[in-house]
């Protein structure tokens, strides 16, 4: 899963970044050229299952995250700061809650330049695909359409995100990396003395995220970078002392989840533990295909339990004796929190 962190100049974006990649990527405040780097997605049943099994490595889904420079309000040249960005599944805007701060204006300046961003290559990708429609290619001729349906709702201020879109005409907004398209998380980054959002700003950011289709979360960006820097043992202590139980990394991802419909499986044994983020309601072999291609190909069946039941039996010989562990086949609809081992043949 990628996402890029977007918002006007100066709100705090690189400062979050920082917080979620742990400071593992070396930045340059103020730079143009994006960061890029990975976030461990904290998971709390993925550390709970090595309680009950022993493993030599635990591996949790991982956020990459794309730390954009900040738009100047009133144009520029955005579409090149977006191209690093065109192919994430999701955005994360940062509005700034700490300090001198208007978020409602912020929100609407940064949205109604991704609107314009996308104008500009949607005006563009109409005219050459027209272009090729003319001589009967059907498949130009979708995306004509579908991208005409897009310049409708651009024309009237309106993120194409609001418009109804099947798979393949989303296939075709992603192609064309059309930014409005994309689920948005906001952010309201707040001031150490506001760690919970009770400012009107984030009180605002809140709401408008609800009544628009996105989601949100609260942080004190330069809070979590601290946070981030310290070890885990003092990480509790402070985030204690913050009246925070938990790190933003926790919440934005499960956030960009909900946004984009993801739930998680597990495979669990000696070697490793992980976890496996795949989009809800996917069946098995297609589960099965986000550790490897051979395993969807080759797929018999599945062996799975849930992670519900390995907390409160203990042991897979404890599930199995409950007749809890299942065989699942090819139709099976995967569900959040199951612990699978894939049975296959190529
Ligand atoms: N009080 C407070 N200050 C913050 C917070 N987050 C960021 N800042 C400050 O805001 C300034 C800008 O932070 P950056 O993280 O560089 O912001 P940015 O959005 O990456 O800026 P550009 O990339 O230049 O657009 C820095 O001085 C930060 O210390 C916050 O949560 N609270
Ligand atoms: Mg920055």
């Amino acid at each position: 899963m990628e996402c890029g962190i977007i918002g006007l100049q100066g709100v705090g974006k690189t400062t979050l970044f920082t917080a979620l990649t742990a400071h593992s990527v070396s930045v340059q405040v103020g730079s143009m050229k994006p960061n890029v780097g990975i976030a461990p997605i904290p998971d709390p049943r993925l550390a709970k299952i090595t309680e009950f099994i022993v493993t030599q490595k635990v591996i949790p889904a991982t956020l990459q995250v794309v730390d954009l420079p900040g738009v100047p309000s009133g144009g520029s040249n955005l579409n090149a700061v977006l191209a690093h960005i065109r192919n994430v599944d999701a955005l994360c805007q940062v509005v700034k809650c700490f300090d001198d701060c208007d978020a409602a204006s912020d929100i609407a300046s940064m949205d109604s330049e991704l609107i314009v961003a996308d104008m500009v290559v949607v005006e563009g990708a109409i005219d050459k695909a027209s272009r090729t429609a003319k001589h009967g290619d059907k498949e130009a001729q979708k995306r004509v359409d579908v991208l005409t349906r897009v310049n409708a709702l651009l024309e009237e201020e309106k993120p194409s995100r609001e418009g109804t879109w099947d798979e393949s005409d989303r296939a075709i907004l992603k192609s064309y990396g059309i930014m409005t398209s994309k689920p948005m998380l906001y952010v309201a980054n707040v001031s150490e003395d506001d760690v919970n959002g009770e400012t009107e700003h984030a009180k605002f950011v809140e709401k408008y995220a609800k009544e628009n289709g996105g989601e949100s979360i609260t942080v004190c960006a330069t809070l979590e970078s601290e946070i981030a820097e310290l070890e885990k043992d003092d990480q509790k202590e402070m985030l204690q002392s913050m009246g925070l139980s938990e790190p933003a990394v926790g919440p934005l991802a499960r956030a960009l989840n909900t946004l984009l419909g993801l739930s998680t499986f597990y495979t669990a044994g000696e070697k490793e533990v992980r976890a496996w983020p795949i989009p809800k309601g996917a069946p098995a072999p297609q589960a099965a295909g986000v550790i490897h291609s051979d395993i969807e190909r080759g797929f018999i069946r599945a062996e799975c339990y849930s992670v519900d039941d390995l907390f409160t039996l203990s042991s897979e010989k404890a599930i199995k004796e409950a007749g809890k562990l299942r065989s699942e086949g090819k139709n099976y609809t995967m569900q959040d929190g199951d612990v699978v081992n894939f049975l296959f043949n190529v």
